[in-house]
């Protein structure tokens, strides 16, 4: 149930980030992004990859927190894999997660660092403060083991029990009792993170499991910061217990802190101890309502918000594949109630703030468009008046040119008419002073000076023959002076 509403959110986280994805190639293809917006975008995406989801598991000792873990995430493995036992079995806050490229093993950070006052966030970062342990995988039995190791203890004297913080008290009341030597059992490990391959925790889920009171009132870590940054807290209470004092006492320091409303869930477990085969069906949930009701009542909180359960039972419902018991546990209203609680919440913290970043950067770059649409539509104007002119001006050119053209056929019509005129002239011209009228002259003068009988008439011969070429030389003077007369009018004008 859990493992399906977190695969949808998972999902849909994918899907944001291939939608951021999409932008940033998008900003990169128009050459819109710049080095700031795609580094944003980038952390964006790193860290809606690494998005965790903290489920915190808290209670007093011995109410099934490990059980219900169990129950609801590890029912897959057919077994129980976190151990979980009558009397303290979780001995120090443990976590469990998974990264891909992580490999399976268990860190577990000793006791004695408690002395460097160092913080557990702080030493997360030094790997040589841990013990590190690999995890086989292979089996539910040798997981068992292996996880076994976060409910180790030492014994140690009153001194350094002191010395580590822990309160001692001979009475057991308000700190930790002596055994009969005088020596105190403390937790082996001071926290424990577990790194182990699991669908759930492959999509960002870490579990925090916690021990009971003592341990947690001894870490105040746990109070200040593992707790408030759990998405969701559950509260665990036993059935058979009810809302005992120490009960009361971690609910009020670990889990009601601050008043958070949103995200927390109580659980009424083992449910199963009503089922004594003697009471009817109605009797028994009677008792549950009066119960559920009652709880509510001391943690002042609504009834609705208490999911009765049997984390023993619907672990082995689950393991079994036995649907009858499955409904009985009612583990599966709580799984649902986790999940619409956690999930939403989460959801829209992280739709928040992805979409305000991205908002961010949409914005800008809707800025740089318009201003480059602006840019564009202005050197389009220019473009488009530029065009108009150019226009003009070719028309004019046209118009020149079209008249020069005319101009010139005229002065090549005048031309051609000049040039008749002159080849007319220049005929005449060569008509009387070319070498076939001279010869012409010179035959008909001598034919009339071998007729003539006497020299007077071979002298009037001689003299007509002179005056005729003189005649025809004048003549040509004259022609020539208009030939010339014509050129040089003609040169003016063409030259002009
Ligand atoms: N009858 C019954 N017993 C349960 C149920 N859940 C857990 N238990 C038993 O209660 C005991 C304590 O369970 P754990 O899961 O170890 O409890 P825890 O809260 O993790 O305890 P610590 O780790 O010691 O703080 C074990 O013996 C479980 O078998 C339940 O639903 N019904
Ligand atoms: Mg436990």
């Amino acid at each position: 149930m859990l493992a399906e509403h977190f695969s949808a959110y998972t999902q849909w986280r994918g899907d944001v980030a291939t939608g951021i994805e999409e932008l940033r190639k998008w900003l990169h293809l128009n050459e819109i992004g710049d080095a700031q917006s795609d580094l944003r975008l980038q952390y964006l995406l790193d860290r809606l990859r690494e998005d965790k989801l903290i489920v915190a598991f808290v209670a007093e000792f011995s109410r099934g927190k490990s059980e219900l873990i169990n129950a609801v995430f590890f029912a897959g493995y057919g077994n129980r894999i976190l151990p979980s036992s009558a009397g303290r079995t979780t001995m120090c806050p443990t976590e469990l997660q998974w990264k891909a490229g992580d490999k399976p093993e268990i860190r577990l950070l000793p006791i004695e660092s408690r002395k460097t006052n160092a913080s557990i966030t702080e030493l997360k970062r030094y790997p040589e403060e841990w013990q590190i342990r690999p995890l086989d995988t292979s089996s539910a039995e040798s997981l068992q083991q292996a996880l076994a190791q976060v409910g180790e203890t030492r014994l140690v004297s009153r001194a350094e029990a002191d010395q580590l913080g822990f309160p001692v008290d001979e009475n057991g009341d308000t700190g930790l009792r002596p055994d009969a030597a005088g020596e105190i059992e403390i937790p082996r490990w001071r926290h424990a993170i577990i790194q182990f391959p699991h669908p759930l925790l492959e999509q960002g889920l870490v579990i925090l499991d916690t021990p009971g009171l003592n341990a947690i009132g001894a870490e105040p870590e746990l109070t200040l910061n593992l707790l408030p940054n759990a998405h969701a807290v559950l509260f665990i209470l036993a059935a058979d217990t009810g809302v005992t004092q120490s009960d009361l006492a971690v609910w009020r320091e670990h889990v009601n802190a601050g008043r958070r409303q949103r995200g927390r869930l109580v659980a009424l477990n083992k449910i199963d101890g009503l089922w004594d085969g003697l009471r009817s069906e109605a009797d028994i949930e009677r008792e549950i309502s009066g119960q559920v009701a009652s709880v509510a009542d001391t943690l002042d909180i609504d009834p609705s918000q208490v999911y009765p359960v049997s984390a023993q039972k619907g672990l082995v419902a689950k393991v079994n594949n036995d649907e009858d018991l499955l409904a009985r546990s009612r583990i599966v209203e709580l799984e649902e109630a986790l999940s619409t609680e956690l999930l939403p919440t989460k959801r829209d913290i992280v739709r928040d703030n992805t979409y305000g970043d991205v908002n961010d950067i949409v914005n800008r770059s809707r800025e740089l468009l318009n201003a480059r649409l602006t840019g564009l539509r202005e050197q389009l104007q220019e473009l488009t008046d530029l065009r108009g002119k150019n226009q003009n001006v070719i028309e004019y050119m046209m118009r020149k040119v079209r008249s020069e053209k005319d101009e010139f056929e005229q002065g090549l019509q005048k031309y051609y008419a000049v040039r008749s005129v002159f080849s007319n002239l220049s005929n005449n011209l060569f008509g009387h002073l070319g070498l076939d009228a001279l010869r012409d002259e010179t035959r008909r003068t001598r034919e009339a000076m071998l007729d003539a009988a006497f020299s007077r008439g071979l002298r009037e011969a001689m003299k007509g023959f002179f005056e005729h070429l003189r005649g025809n030389l004048r003549k040509s003077t004259d022609e020539v002076g208009e030939i010339s007369k014509m050129l040089d009018a003609m040169y003016k004008r063409f030259t002009v």
